[in-house]
């Protein structure tokens, strides 16, 4: 028999590649989907088959965190072996916006699924993946942070995923369930959600080389992160469930580096140096030169020359919009993940510079792509945020 897995979150950066990753290994894999009034399968679009397959071995349901009828049904329905729950408010910028619903989603409704498992009786038969979050560890008490690192969370978004931490943690104690949580640090990809600071960077850089846009507006570009790529990550997800006992890893790279610097390095893949000056939102950050070979190589000799001679009018690329920065910014996360090294045996594939190089070289096709349909006389959407 195929193994089963049920994924909340499947239309999402991490959801999207675990599907992919548990249907090379043979699983039949369910997902739970949201009504939106667009489709939102763009992820998953290479996965979906026709729903009208006899044998399918992706399968989606609808469906919402906040919903425990719904979602009880659905662990009634497809019984898996395994679930990952990954859907969840992710932004932590929007989680001071929405935090009664995000408190909802992302902590009722880690609960909701527990309670289905124990109301259905499937204790014995399933495992569950908590997708937590580096975001636990907030005002840090020390550095770098591990499994027994205290937790001091910094937004409703954090708060949220503490107490979804916390109910799976006591699940496993009080009922015996086999659920772990990933202690996920942050993690990246060609197809991360564009308001997150990688993907905007990316996506920025791209746009700003072809004259799509003239400017960047960044937050707080001194807060540091400990950046992987979501492609590792999915594999660790997967290795904890396949444990046969219950835990909690850290999931992370061991490196930690400034906002600023991945600022930076990204515009290095295209041949621009930049610098800044000024300090808080009188930052900027200007060009002091070009490569010319490598970024004709990577975006064309046609903008080569346009953006020339647009720094020379105008050479800040970047500029600070404090409208970006948090109530509570979390400065620094820098995760240890000797434990997970040890008892998984799992190492990430990429270091920063190979992550920042693939995110780049995909937003470049993404925004070519654009130019050429604008230059075509045809609309292309702004996506300001
Ligand atoms: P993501 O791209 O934002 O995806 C979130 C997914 O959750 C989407 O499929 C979204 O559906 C779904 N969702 C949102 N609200 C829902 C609701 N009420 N009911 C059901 N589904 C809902 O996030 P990600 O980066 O893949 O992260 C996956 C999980 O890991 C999240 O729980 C996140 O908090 C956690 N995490 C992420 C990181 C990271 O660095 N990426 C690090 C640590 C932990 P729509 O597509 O319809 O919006
Ligand atoms: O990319 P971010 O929005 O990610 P953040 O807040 O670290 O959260 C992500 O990682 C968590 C794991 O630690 C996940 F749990 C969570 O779901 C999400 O995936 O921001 C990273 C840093 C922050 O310090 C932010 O203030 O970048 C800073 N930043 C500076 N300028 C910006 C911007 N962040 C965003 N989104 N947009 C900016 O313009």
């Amino acid at each position: 028999m195929d193994k089963i897995a049920l994924i909340t979150g499947i239309t999402g950066q991490d959801g999207a590649y675990l599907a992919e990753f548990l249907i090379r290994k043979g699983y039949v894999v369910h997902g739970i989907k949201r009504r939106s009034s667009l489709l939102n399968t763009d992820r998953i679009d290479h996965l979906y088959q026709d729903p009208h397959i006899e044998k399918r071995d992706l399968i989606l349901h609808y469906g919402d965190l906040s919903d425990s009828m719904n979602i009880t049904r659905i662990i009634q329905e497809c019984r898996p072996d395994e679930i990952y729950n990954l859907g969840a408010m992710s932004h932590v910028k929007v989680s001071f916006d929405i935090p009664e619903y995000t408190a909802n989603t992302d902590g009722i409704g880690t609960l909701r699924i527990l309670e289905a498992i124990r109301l259905l009786d499937m204790k014995d038969h399933v495992r569950i993946y908590q997708a937590s979050t580096s975001e636990l560890y907030g005002l840090v008490r020390e550095v770098p942070q591990t499994e027994n690192t205290p937790f001091y969370p910094r937004s409703p978004y954090a708060c949220a995923k503490l107490y979804a931490y916390w109910i799976t943690v006591n699940y496993r104690e009080a009922y015996g369930l086999h659920a772990s949580n990933g202690i996920l640090f942050n993690h990246e990809s060609p197809i991360r959600g564009e308001t997150f600071v990688s993907r905007k960077i990316t996506r920025g850089l791209a746009r700003i080389v072809l004259g799509l846009q003239d400017t960047l507006f960044m937050g707080n570009m001194s807060s540091k992160r400990d950046w992987g790529h979501a492609k590792d990550y999915i594999k660790a997800m997967y290795l904890i469930l396949q444990q046969e006992k219950p835990d909690d890893y850290v999931i992370a790279t061991g490196v930690t580096t400034e906002v600023r610097e991945f600022v930076r390095k990204a515009f290095a893949f295209v041949g621009i140096e930049l610098s800044f000056k000024g300090e808080k939102e009188n930052e900027t950050g200007y060009v002091t030169s070009v490569n010319d070979k490598i970024f004709i190589e990577k975006v064309s000799h046609e903008h080569l020359t346009k953006f020339k001679s647009r720094i020379l009018t105008d050479p800040n690329v970047i500029k600070v919009d404090p409208g970006y920065y948090r109530p509570t910014e979390v400065e620094i996360l820098l995760g240890d993940p000797s434990k997970a090294n040890e008892k998984l045996g799992w190492k990430p594939k990429y270091d920063l510079n190979g992550l920042i190089s693939e995110m780049v070289d995909s937003d470049l096709v993404l925004m070519k792509k654009e130019n050429y349909l604008r230059k075509g006389g045809y609309k292309i959407l702004n996506y300001f945020e």
